[in-house]
């Protein structure tokens, strides 16, 4: 197995050019990593050449780091996790991105009795994310979507009690599940989940309990075929098996966490999924 890649002078001066030129961050992380880069080497090489640039004239600052964010607890070393209720599998764990996808997470009936909540109450997805414009309906996303309202059901109550003890985060810090289904051909383009500070929109949605710090997207059934939730920056895809779920968690609003992630096209069947993102503060 080849070893890490070096940082080299040429790459620094490289990345100064780019952002002279006035690219973004994250179109000079793509670029490094589809030209050959480590996703990891070419987010510290950004990340050094920035905080040099910052230093010298405290311009593009990084942003901030969040003071605590969502953990699930490996330090056990045991395949799987006992939440109170449940064992659940941990089925990978990767460090960067901050990765770990969960076997077992939700039972068969409570995906059945989410699905059968949501459906009755989807409309067309519209979008929770900031625009220069503010809000618009997502065309990034041609999926049908609902939200439960926190704790709204016994079932509700129950499955926000155990994400709550699986990533160590209160259930008042998370918003309300958001349930999407995909039909063939819908898909969700890759996006990240926090909220850019330096769109219009973001200030408002920020009060109501700061930043995006993580996500857990939870599987409700296994479709034909596609449909898989994708991190292009690491070439990572994760195959949707009913009861599954993947956590991801980013500690600054910066794509430097590698956690650009889309859903791939459903080729056969439908998708399901319902999603619990978490701020940093008390979501109200
Ligand atoms: O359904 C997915 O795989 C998916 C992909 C990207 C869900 C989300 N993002 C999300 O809910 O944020
Ligand atoms: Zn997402």
């Amino acid at each position: 197995m080849s070893g890490q890649q070096q940082i080299t002078a040429d790459l620094r001066l490289w990345i100064e050019a780019q952002i002279k030129e006035g690219f973004s961050h994250e179109q000079i992380l793509v670029a490094m990593i589809s030209s050959g880069w480590q996703a990891v080497v070419a987010a510290q090489a950004l990340d050094e050449v920035r905080a040099a640039k910052q230093g010298a004239e405290a311009s593009s600052p990084l942003p901030l780091a969040a003071k605590a964010f969502p953990t699930i607890d490996l330090s056990a070393g045991t395949p799987s996790l006992w939440l109170g209720d449940r064992w659940v599998h941990v089925l990978l764990s990767l460090g960067h991105p901050r990765v770990v996808l969960l076997g077992g997470l939700l039972s068969a009936e409570e995906c059945d009795a989410m699905v059968a909540a949501a459906q009755a109450r989807l409309a067309r997805s519209e979008t929770v994310a900031a625009t220069p414009e503010g809000s618009e309906v997502n065309a990034a996303r041609t999926s049908d979507g609902m939200f439960f309202e926190r704790g709204e059901s016994e079932l509700i109550q129950r499955v926000e009690a155990r994400l709550a003890r699986l990533m160590n985060w209160p259930v008042d810090h998370g918003e309300g599940l958001q349930v999407l289904r995909y039909r063939p051909g819908a898909e969700y383009l890759p996006h990240y989940d926090y909220f850019d500070p330096a769109m219009a929109g973001s200030a408002a949605i920020l009060q109501r309990g700061g930043q995006r710090v993580a996500t857990l997207v939870m599987y409700l059934n296994t479709p034909t075929a596609g449909g898989a939730t994708i991190f292009p920056d690491v070439k990572l895809d994760v195959l949707p098996i009913k009861g599954n779920a993947v956590f991801f968690s980013y500690e600054r609003p910066d794509p430097s966490t590698l956690t650009l992630h889309g859903g791939a096209p459903v080729r056969e069947g439908e998708k399901w999924v319902a999603t619990k993102w978490l701020r940093e503060g008390v979501f109200v």
